[in-house]
Parts: C-alpha cells; sequence; structure tokens
C-alpha cells in the first residue's frame, strides 16, 4: 500500500505482453537508433536541431532555447520561416509539383486530389483574396468549415500573410462559435452555405449568421459553396463568395510573408468538459518542426507514402497531422469527409484498400466501434499495404489494442499509441515504432528530448508501479506559449501546481493521471479530475473502466461516482456491448469478477447499467460527467457539446426502470 502521493493503494500493471517491432517494419524505418534516446539527452536543447532542419528556414534562428522568462519559453530565436512556404513552394522548388499532396474523400462519394501545384495555385488565390479583403499580418481569422479541402486551404491560406487562424469545428454551436470569435477579437470568417448530414442538406450559415448576431463588431464572411442548388443561398452584406473570390484572383500569386518562428501560426480553443475555452496559442517555429519531427520519428511517414489520420482538422490532431506535419514532409495526406459507418461499416477498409494506404491513425473510440462491429468488415479487403497504425486521444487498453493489431495490422505493423494534447502541439508520448517494445496499455516512455515525469503531491517522481499526476520537466518545441486570454491563466492552468518559481523550477502539468513502470513507459489513468474517492480510497475510473473492457463481449464502459451515505461515493458502470444487447447476467457476473480480480473488491461497482452507446463529446471523448448527473439523479448540465444528446435520455429510462 502506498499512499504517499495519495492514490491510495498499488495497482496492478493492466497492460497486455509486450510485443517488439516487426522485422519487416524495422528494415524501412527513418528512425532506427536506440542511440537516440542518450543523444538527445547529451545534446539536450541542440538535439531539437534535428527537428528545426527538416523545415526551410528564410532566416537562421540563433538561438534553440530561450528560457530567462520561464514559463514563457522561446525556440528557434531570431529564426524566420513561413508555414505555407514550408508546406507547399518548397515541394515545387524540389520537383515535386505533381505529387499528390491532398486526396480528398466526401460524403457522397466525391473524390479530388489536389497536387502540390494544385494547392499552391488556390491557397495563393485565397490569400491575395483575403489581403483584399483587409486582412493584416497578426489578425486572427475565424475559420468554420467542415472537412472538406476549402479547410486546409484557408489555413495555409492564412499562414501564407502571417495571419493566424482559429479553426472553430463545424459541429460547435452558434454560441460556441460567437464565444471564440468574442474572444480574439476576430473579424474575418470563413464558412459555407452548409453540407451534408446523414443525407441531409445541413445549413452551416444559419449558424454561423446566428453567431455574428451576437457579436459587437463587424466582421466579414467569405463563404464556400459546398451543397449548390441543394441549399441556395443568397449573400448579405460583406458576405463574399469563395469560388468568385477566386475567379477574381485567378493565378495570382502572394509572397509568404516571414515570420518570426514565435510569432503565431494559430489559435485553438479547447473546451473543457466544463469551464471557458482556453485560447491556445501555437508559435511558427517551434510547433512546425515539432509537427514535422513527430510525424517523421513517431508515425514514419515518407514522402511517397498515402498517409490518412482520420480525425478532423478541426481539433489538434487534425492541425498537427492531417495539414501541418504531412504537408511539411511533402506526403500525400488523405482526409475524409464522412463517416467510418456509411455507406456501410467497411467504409475505412474501403479506403485504406482502394487508396493503398501505408500509415494510419485514428482514436480509441473509432477502434472500439470497429471491433464491436465484427473482424468481417476489414477481413473482406486487402490491408497489406498499411505500415503503421496509430492511436491518440485516449487511453487505449489492451483487448481493443490487440484487435488493431490483429485485425487491421495482420499483426505486421508496429501500433503507436501516441499522448499529447492541445497544449503540447505535437506528440510528447510514445514508442518509436522501430526501436521499442510495444505493451498494449501503455503509451510508452516520452520521446527523446522529453522529460515526462509522474509524480506525487509533492512533486516527487513516483516509483514505479504507482500512480500520481503526469507533468513534464523541460520545455519543448511544440509546446504553447501562452492562453490568448492571458499569460496569467496559462501559468496557473499549467505551471503553478508544481513548478516554485522563486527556485526558476519549472514543471507543466497535464491535467491527467498516469502510472509509470520500471521501463519508462506511461499508462494515462485520465483526467485528474476523472478520480473517485470510495471509502477513502482514490480509484481511477479509467482503471475501472479498463478492466470492465478487458471484459469480452464488452465494447465501452464509463464509470462514475454516485454519492452515498455509507462509503462515500459509489461505482456506476455505464457499459455497451459488442453484440448491442440489452443486459446481460453473464457479462454483468464477468465484470465482477474482472474488476475485483484486477483492482480489488473495493472497485467493485455498485451498479452495471447496459446501454446501447455511452455519450460522447463530438471529439470523441466519453462525456462523463452527464453520467454523473444521471447516477446522482441531478438535473443534466449542458449536452450541447454532446455528439449523441438523444442517450442520455435512454440511459435514464433505464435507470429509472431498474
Ligand atoms: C491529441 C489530443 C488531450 C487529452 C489528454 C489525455 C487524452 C490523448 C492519449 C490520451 C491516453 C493517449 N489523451 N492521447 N490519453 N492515451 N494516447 O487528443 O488532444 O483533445 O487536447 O486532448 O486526451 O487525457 O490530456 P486534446
Amino acid at each position: 500500500m502506498d499512499d504517499r502521493n495519495g492514490w491510495g493503494r498499488e495497482h496492478p500493471v493492466l497492460t497486455g505482453s509486450p510485443r517488439s517491432p516487426p522485422a519487416s517494419f524495422v528494415e524501412q524505418a527513418n528512425v532506427t537508433d536506440p542511440g537516440i534516446y542518450d543523444e538527445f539527452e547529451a545534446e539536450w536543447p541542440d538535439c531539437w536541431e534535428r527537428a528545426a532542419d527538416l523545415l526551410s528556414w528564410a532566416e537562421p534562428y540563433e538561438t534553440v532555447l530561450e528560457d530567462e522568462n520561464a514559463p514563457f519559453y522561446e525556440w528557434f530565436s531570431g529564426g524566420e520561416l513561413n508555414a505555407s512556404y514550408n508546406c507547399l513552394d518548397r515541394h515545387l522548388e524540389a520537383g515535386r509539383k505533381n505529387h499528390a499532396a491532398i486526396r480528398w474523400e466526401g460524403k457522397r462519394g466525391e473524390r479530388r486530389t489536389y497536387t502540390y501545384r494544385d494547392l499552391y495555385v488556390e491557397v495563393n488565390e485565397v490569400a491575395a483574396a483575403l489581403r483584399d479583403l483587409g486582412v493584416e499580418e497578426d489578425d486572427v481569422v475565424t475559420i468554420y468549415l467542415p472537412m472538406i479541402p476549402e479547410l486546409p486551404i484557408t489555413m495555409l491560406a492564412c499562414a501564407r500573410i502571417g495571419a493566424p487562424h482559429s479553426v472553430v469545428f463545424a459541429g460547435l454551436s452558434a454560441d460556441a462559435l460567437a464565444t471564440r470569435m468574442d474572444a480574439a477579437d476576430s473579424e474575418y470568417l470563413l464558412t459555407c452555405d452548409g453540407y451534408y448530414r446523414r443525407g441531409d442538406a445541413f445549413n452551416q450559415k444559419s449558424k454561423a449568421d446566428n453567431a455574428l448576431l451576437k457579436l459587437e463588431h463587424d466582421v466579414r464572411t467569405v463563404v464556400v459553396d459546398r451543397l449548390g442548388a441543394d441549399l441556395p443561398h443568397v449573400l448579405g452584406d460583406e458576405e463574399y463568395d469563395y469560388h468568385d473570390l477566386r475567379d477574381e484572383f485567378a493565378s495570382e500569386t502572394v509572397d509568404p510573408v516571414s515570420r518570426d518562428a514565435e510569432d503565431m501560426l494559430f489559435l485553438m480553443y479547447t473546451s473543457g468538459t466544463t469551464g471557458e475555452p482556453k485560447g491556445v496559442v501555437h508559435t511558427t517555429g517551434g510547433y512546425l518542426s515539432h509537427v514535422a519531427w513527430t510525424t517523421h520519428a513517431v508515425l514514419d511517414v515518407k514522402p511517397e507514402d498515402t498517409y490518412w489520420c482520420a480525425a478532423d482538422i478541426g481539433w489538434i490532431t487534425g492541425h498537427s497531422y492531417i495539414v501541418y506535419g504531412p504537408l511539411a514532409l511533402g506526403t500525400t495526406s488523405l482526409m475524409y469527409e464522412g463517416t467510418p459507418d456509411y455507406p456501410d461499416r467497411d467504409r475505412l477498409w474501403e479506403i485504406v484498400e482502394r487508396n493503398a494506404v501505408d500509415v494510419f491513425y485514428t482514436a480509441p473510440t473509432a477502434i472500439r466501434a470497429f471491433m464491436k462491429w465484427g473482424e468481417d468488415y476489414p477481413a473482406h479487403h486487402d490491408l497489406a499495404s498499411l505500415r503503421l497504425l496509430g492511436s491518440v486521444g485516449e487511453p487505449i487498453s489492451p483487448r481493443p489494442w490487440n484487435w488493431y493489431y490483429e485485425h487491421i495490422g495482420n499483426e505486421e505493423c508496429p501500433i503507436v499509441d501516441t499522448w499529447w494534447q492541445t497544449e503540447t502541439g505535437a506528440v510528447t508520448i510514445s514508442t518509436l515504432p522501430a526501436i521499442d517494445e510495444m505493451k498494449p496499455g501503455a503509451a510508452g516512455p516520452g520521446l527523446p528530448g522529453i522529460d515526462v515525469d509522474v509524480v506525487d503531491a509533492a512533486g516527487e517522481p513516483v516509483d514505479p508501479g504507482d500512480s500520481g499526476y503526469l507533468t513534464i520537466d523541460r520545455p519543448w518545441p511544440g509546446m504553447a506559449r501562452t492562453l490568448y486570454d492571458g499569460d496569467e491563466r496559462f501559468r496557473t492552468e499549467y505551471w503553478e501546481r508544481f513548478s516554485d518559481p522563486g527556485r526558476d523550477e519549472w514543471r507543466y502539468f497535464s491535467g491527467d493521471a498516469a502510472r509509470v513502470d520500471e521501463d519508462g513507459y506511461v499508462t494515462v489513468l485520465g483526467r485528474i479530475d476523472d478520480v473517485i474517492n470510495v471509502s477513502g480510497r482514490r480509484l481511477s475510473t479509467m482503471e475501472i473502466e479498463s478492466a470492465i473492457t478487458d471484459v469480452p463481449g464488452v465494447a465501452e464502459a464509463a464509470v462514475v461516482g454516485r454519492s452515498s451515505e455509507g462509503t462515500g461515493t459509489d461505482i456506476h458502470a455505464y457499459v455497451s456491448t459488442e453484440g448491442g444487447y440489452d443486459d446481460d447476467g453473464a457479462v454483468r457476473e464477468a465484470i465482477l469478477d474482472n474488476v475485483e480480480s484486477a483492482i480489488g473488491s473495493m472497485a467493485r461497482p455498485e451498479a452495471v447499467v447496459f446501454t446501447p452507446e455511452l455519450p460522447k463529446t463530438r471529439s470523441g471523448k466519453i462525456m462523463r460527467r452527464l453520467l454523473e448527473d444521471v447516477a446522482n439523479d441531478e438535473e443534466l448540465g449542458d449536452t450541447s457539446a454532446l455528439r449523441n444528446p438523444e442517450i442520455v435520455g435512454e440511459i435514464q429510462a433505464e435507470i429509472d426502470e431498474e
């Protein structure tokens, strides 16, 4: 029993048997020398020059790291560069203009391929148009577009003229858009008339209109006509048609603006499940170096690959690993607008086969859905082109990990379980796929040069096997520089808890709980607020969930605490099963047994509620806060961030029946 860090008993390690990198992969990998860890250590912070070297600089940097004003670090000071130049022009100059940059698969089966030359032409036209509309360097341009090619194109057009973009996920509400535009004083908006949702034309423009009504300042809006005759629209004052603007500025070019390495490339609002959204600020030099480096070293992407990150560009994963990382390396980035189950549940595998995708990167929530749908869907396709698989966004427990490894990767592709955050900008914890053993259920060690520590409440590193707070002890190039709302909030949210400014000691706190093993592999247990206290024992909901999802037949689980007179808190588990059956006595028994043997009897759920689906945010994270409200019979909090709000009512009805 280890109470030193307040995390209660020592937890058994729930990782699966380790696996070595497949030999066929190692032979061809970008990074193969195990000495890289020591080299980065010995040369730190200059080791990060390797990342900066992947880019073309207009002006070389003078200093790798400036740490005088911690925690407001600066990377590659004195350097100048342009992100759109790095993602476009230099590939043209290298004779790769006819290489495919973006392959787009639309919701209705449409397909478009943009070569680097095509992308260059359109980005320049849009950049010229934006300038003409009045956009100046450092003006924040808001982009509210679904997964259509105009989304990365407008991002790169902004980058070209040095105007930071703030992409707001297309599925967010008018209120959310207004809050973000207001907070950033953004006077320019790029949106579209609408997009197809479950086959119907969905009106995006009216959401944008409603948002603008709430703003006190004027906004100029550019509208992409996505739906044509399916959703006729009329443009009002200060509204411009995207295609008309392109015609007006046809074939114009705009010199890429030299940006200081520390100038803002973009702003990304991240909403915690509660609280005001935080405007995370990313810079041009450090961010771009770090995403290019991790796309190369972790995702093993090569210029000749077809690479597919099946995320939405509206979130950080899409910014870093659909747009900036792959395009900086000059590869082909596949972009998919649709859902994994339409027209059928083999849609993604059909796309992998047809495009001969080499590297595939997705989230555990998707992998659990594939597992639930069964192995026949991928089995009907030739997935032999795949070389590496990635996972991001949530912990992946051993069962879905093994399923992904076996049924998608045919046991020939390494899996990288990449831990990172909007704030870290790029991957910070992962195995290096040709060097490190994989341990299903553990993301891996900190990347070379990244100093990850799991610490107790006093900030002391915990012993292997113990849990604590996931922190990073040194700065890294892709890190957020501040919050747009102010430096003070940046300091209090991420640095205050474990730093000692008096001694100039700084430690970044991620907000996650984790456990570390004897090899330094980190298993993320979830957000620090996903902790429940049962009879004075602090238990991680993620850990109980992992024990539940280990049970054959279980697809997903969410665990929350319910206030109780006896124990303080009872554990309620919400479970969806692979077969979709409602209630299953045998599965319930197996769940209770497994939790008891994996963690202990105090972690045994008081109630197991079967449900067809769990409530999830639009980025796919399970919204435990709502389930907690349901369990505690409380009025429901805000459900506007949910992708499937109807499920909450179904769960309530289920509980009332019991
Ligand atoms: C990239 C992204 C960040 C939070 C993070 C953590 C969770 C992300 C994970 C993971 C376990 C992984 N998370 N990757 N947990 N294993 N491989 O998702 O950014 O949307 O800001 O979320 O996601 O809890 O703190 P963001």
